[in-house]
């Protein structure tokens, strides 16, 4: 059974969860308005990625008997100077989170709640996968500087990102 600190603070991070899937579903558009389809893609990745992430807490919350609440999702930003400027926003963003999912554990731990301590670790690993991907990317985009055609490259690589479910992640 999950406390109600517990329980609330579950449900501000499926609320962030959702937040993220929605900012980086911008992006998807913001990539295909300045014609770059494999950015987009990789977006379009990342938004299920993070759906993916809000009903994996949906469902620990609901398995431990609490009740999932959900609130207004924020709205995300539209536009960003340059694909460098969108990623660079990506990793602010994923840090936050990281910060986030930190805290959660430390909740977790005052409240004496083992199980969530416990789920919360799959986030804690997630994390650095996330923060690790998204901040090679900057550091791709940061090499690439003005030069079209590397961007046009990388854009091709980046399309190639297929969506795993995390069920099927070790
Ligand atoms: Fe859910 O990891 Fe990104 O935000």
């Amino acid at each position: 059974m999950l406390t109600k600190k517990m329980e609330k603070e579950l449900n501000k991070q499926i609320n962030a969860e959702f937040y993220s899937s929605y900012l980086y579903l911008s992006m998807v558009t913001y990539f295909d308005s300045i014609g770059l389809p494999g950015f987009s893609a990789w977006m379009k990745a990342q938004t299920q990625e993070e759906i993916a992430h809000g009903m994996k807490i949906f469902d620990h919350v609901s398995e431990r008997g609490g009740r999932v609440l959900l609130d207004a999702i924020e709205k995300p930003a539209f536009k960003w100077k340059s694909p460098l400027d969108a990623f660079k926003a990506a990793l602010d963003h994923e840090r936050l989170i990281t910060s986030k999912i930190n805290r959660l554990v430390d909740i977790a731990r005052k409240e004496k709640d083992h199980a969530t301590d416990n789920f919360l670790q799959w986030f804690i690993s997630e994390q650095v996968e996330e923060e690790t991907n998204v901040g090679d990317i900057n550091d791709k985009l940061k090499l690439i500087g003005n030069d079209k055609s590397a961007l046009f490259m990388l854009d091709q690589e980046m399309g190639k990102r297929i969506f795993t479910p995390p069920a099927d992640k070790q």
